[in-house]
This record gives C-alpha cells, structure tokens and sequence, in this order.
C-alpha cells in the first residue's frame, strides 16, 4: 500500500539525517521533495499546497532547528499534519440510539459496495450486533446473488424479493428488522456507472422513506483523484455521512486516501485491505499516517492478533506466560495463532521496519513456519514440556523426523528459550488487560 510514496518519503528522510545539522535550506529542500513525492501518488494539488505550507510554518520555526535531532523534528511534524489531513481521529459507525441503525451503503460501479455490505455485516455481528442485509440493487441480476452467498458465509440474514422497487426493499428490511429483531439495517444499492439523475433520485426517495442514520460512500482507493470527484458529487446530492475507501490492498498510490478527507470534508471511517471477508478495518488517520512513512502499523497488528486468536487459548497462554511456565506446547499453540492472521508476508509488511523485508517473499515465507511446526511436531509430548531433556541424539532424531536439519533444531530451542526469558521479564508487567507484544516464531 503506497509503496511508491513511502520509499520517496524514506528516501528523502534518509538523506536529510545524513547531513547532521539542517539548515533553514535543508529543510526547504526536504518539503520540496515531499511535495514531489505526495504530487505523484496523485494527492490533490491544492490540498498538497496547504499542506506544506503549514508544515513548513512549524518546521522552519527557530526551536526545530535548534534543537538536537532536528531531522526527527521534522518527522514529526510530517507526521502530525499528515495525521490532520486524513481526520485526526478515528470516526467510528455510529449506531443509532433508537434501533434499528440503518446504512446505506452508496457508490459507483465495482467500487466494492456489496463486498462492503458483508464485511460491515460481520465486523458489527462481532461487536455484538445484529444486523441483516438488504439486497436493493435490482439492476444487476447477479448482485443479489452474490450478497445472498456472502450472507450465508456470514450467517447473516439477506432480504430480498423478486418484482419490488429498491424503496420497497428498503421497506421490507426495515419491517422484516423488526420481526427477526435485528438492530442493523445494512443496504447495499445499485452501482452506477457515473454520477446519475435517475438512480441518484431514486437513492433521495430511499432515504425519505427509510432514513440512514449512516449514508456511506464506497469508493476505490484506486481510482485517485476520480474517488475524490465521485465523493464530491455524490455529496451534493445525497447526506453522506463518510467514506469507506476500498482496495488499499491493492498499488494505490495514495492520492485519494490523502486527498478526500480535506476536499470533502467527509471522514473515512473504514478500509477495504483485501477480497476477503474479514478484509475491513476502522481508518485510524495516526495509523496510517505510520505506514505511509515507513513506520508499520503495530497497533493494527495487535488488534488483528486479537481479533484473530482465540478468546480463551489468548487467556490461558497469557497465564501460562504470567507464570513463566511456558513450553514448547504453548510455542505451537502460539503459532497456531500467529497463522490464522494471514499471509506472514503480510503480516511483516505492518511491521516497523518490516516493510521492505516482507517483499523478499522467498525469504520469508511461511514455509519456514511450516517447518517450525514440523520440528515441534516431531518432538515427544515430554520434549515439548521439558525443552531441556533434548540432547544431541534426540535433536538428531527430531531433524530427521521433521526433515530439517540439526542446525534448524538447535537455532529453534535457542529462539523458544530467549523468547522464555523476554516471557519472565514481562511478567509482572502485565495488568494492561491485553496480551503481551507476541514473540513472533523463528523466521528461515
Ligand atoms: N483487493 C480488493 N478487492 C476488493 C475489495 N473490495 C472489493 N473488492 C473486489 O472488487 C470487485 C467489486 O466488488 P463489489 O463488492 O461487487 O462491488 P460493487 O460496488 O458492489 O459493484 P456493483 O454492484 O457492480 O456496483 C470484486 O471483485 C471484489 O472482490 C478490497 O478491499 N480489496
Ligand atoms: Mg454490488
């Protein structure tokens, strides 16, 4: 994700630290190329001039200068107004105080709307919601199919019946909401081609019969510049309430991510990062103003982690850890967890300093976690438990039995037994109510 404008950024970043003390014309020389840089990954031109502008106020202030890293002072302020531009905080969906909340999920074609509308479906049944689909776009034959199978993967509800109006179907989710008690209404509408009079109108009818509490645009991140005009229309005629930026999985360059917020004035409250289902997260402006400098994303990472693992194999690993009795059994489990959050590869790329080693997939792949599990697997359940009854002619045994070699066996009890001992440093530390920084497995 805005690969392209992260290595301009870094790059420029890099050769300002190199020079020691920056002057006034240092720093000039860095903004002109963060302008290049944001110019390229097709930000508004406008809002890339106001935002230079006003970092370039704070950063050529005498105390930034003066101070002793200067360089990161600069960072900072990059950071901070990037941090601005994209809303500042987190715009959650809101729900409406008297159910049932009704989304209206708006955009053009093949923006992501009904892919969209399933993801929403499910990230709200795991906060603990109860929402149900309505299948309103009666145009494309094969829309109502796809949301009804995405619905069935989700175990969510899709209304739908064949012969009535999208301002029906929206009556008949809201009725049928109260019958099946339901607190979300989440209707996906007709893609349009362009900004268009007839389904525009259609879409303002919808929303006087049955008003949204939120009316969010889909648009795909990919697009640039066209999302930020398609959102501008859309709003002078329907009352968006935000954005869901889809695609950011994808080469996007950044322009509309970084642009819309400001022309708009609209939040984008969630992000499409992949085709699937559990592919949606609140935009979270800090976040990602981090990983377009190169920062990683922790947070997200942590969030997923937690997301992904088991509520009570999470409780009984963060006692175990506690403890400081962990086994190599724990370790499996461990990475049984670290699996279901996808892709190593992609969770490196969220990584501080990661980024650019998650590219080199042959290097890390998750094969080399394919064969961490073999060698545990090849282990005794009395080896797993007691890590130090393994000498030298079972750690041959266990190489040959996982098909890896002596040397893998021994780097894999040096990892587990370093990761033991950050383990018993942690403890006592705890108390925060999540679970410690996870130990990622042994990498190649
Ligand atoms: N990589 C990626 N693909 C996505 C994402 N969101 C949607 N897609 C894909 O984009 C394509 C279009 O998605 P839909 O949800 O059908 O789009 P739509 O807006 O409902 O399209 P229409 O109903 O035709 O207007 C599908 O192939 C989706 O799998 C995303 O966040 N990342
Ligand atoms: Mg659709």
């Amino acid at each position: 994700m805005f690969d392209a404008l992260t290595d301009k950024l870094q790059q420029t970043f890099k050769r300002m630290r190199n020079k020691g003390r920056l002057t006034e014309a240092d720093v000039k020389e860095a903004l002109r190329e963060v302008r290049l840089a944001l110019l390229e990954a097709d930000v508004n031109f406008k809002v890339v001039k106001e935002f230079l502008s006003r970092v370039e106020a704070r950063a050529v202030g005498q105390d930034i200068l003066q101070s002793l890293t200067p360089d990161q002072g600069v960072i900072k302020i990059v950071r901070d107004e990037l941090v601005q531009l994209m809303g500042s905080h987190v715009e959650r969906v809101r729900m409406a105080s008297n159910p049932p909340t009704v989304i209206y999920l708006v955009g053009l074609q093949g923006a992501g709307k009904t892919t969209a509308s399933a993801k929403l479906a499910r990230m709200l049944r795991h906060q603990g919601r109860q929402p149900l689909l309505v299948a309103a776009d009666i145009y494309r034959p094969a829309a109502i199919d796809q949301l009804k199978v995405l619905g069935e993967k989700i175990q969510v509800p899709v209304v739908t019946e064949a012969g009535k109006t999208p301002v029906q179907l929206a009556e008949l989710g809201m009725a049928m909401s109260k019958r099946m008690a339901k607190d979300v209404i989440i209707i996906d509408t007709a893609g349009r081609l362009h900004v268009d009079d007839a389904l525009m109108g259609e879409l303002e009818e919808m929303n006087r019969r049955v008003p949204a509490h939120e009316m969010l645009l889909v648009v795909d991140a990919m697009t640039g510049q066209d999302a930020v005009r398609v959102a501008s229309a859309f709003k002078e005629r329907l009352p968006l309430t935000g954005v869901i930026m889809t695609k950011l999985d994808g080469d996007a360059r950044g322009g509309a991510a970084l642009s819309i917020r400001e022309v708009t004035e609209l939040p984008i409250k969630l992000v499409g990062s992949g085709e699937k289902i559990e592919d949606l997260e609140p935009f979270a402006p800090d976040r990602m103003a981090q990983r377009i400098l190169g920062m990683g994303d922790i947070m997200t990472l942590i969030e997923k982690a937690e997301a992904a693992m088991d509520r009570e194999d999470t409780q009984v690993l963060a006692e175990k850890i506690t403890k400081a009795d962990f086994t190599l059994d724990d370790f499996r489990a461990m990475i049984e967890q670290v699996k279901k959050l996808g892709p190593l590869s992609k969770v490196m790329e969220m990584m501080p300093g990661m980024g650019q080693m998650a590219k080199l997939k042959n290097k890390v792949d998750d094969r080399s976690m394919v064969r961490v599990e073999a060698i545990l697997n090849s282990m005794t359940n009395k080896e797993r438990q007691r890590p130090d009854i393994i000498d030298g002619s079972r750690r041959l045994r266990i190489a040959r039995g996982s098909g890896t070699t002596v040397m893998e066996v021994n780097r894999l009890i040096k990892q587990f037994d370093e990761v033991k001992k950050m383990m018993k440093q942690m403890k006592g530390k705890k108390g925060r109510g999540r679970m410690p920084r996870m130990p990622f497995p042994p990498l190649g």
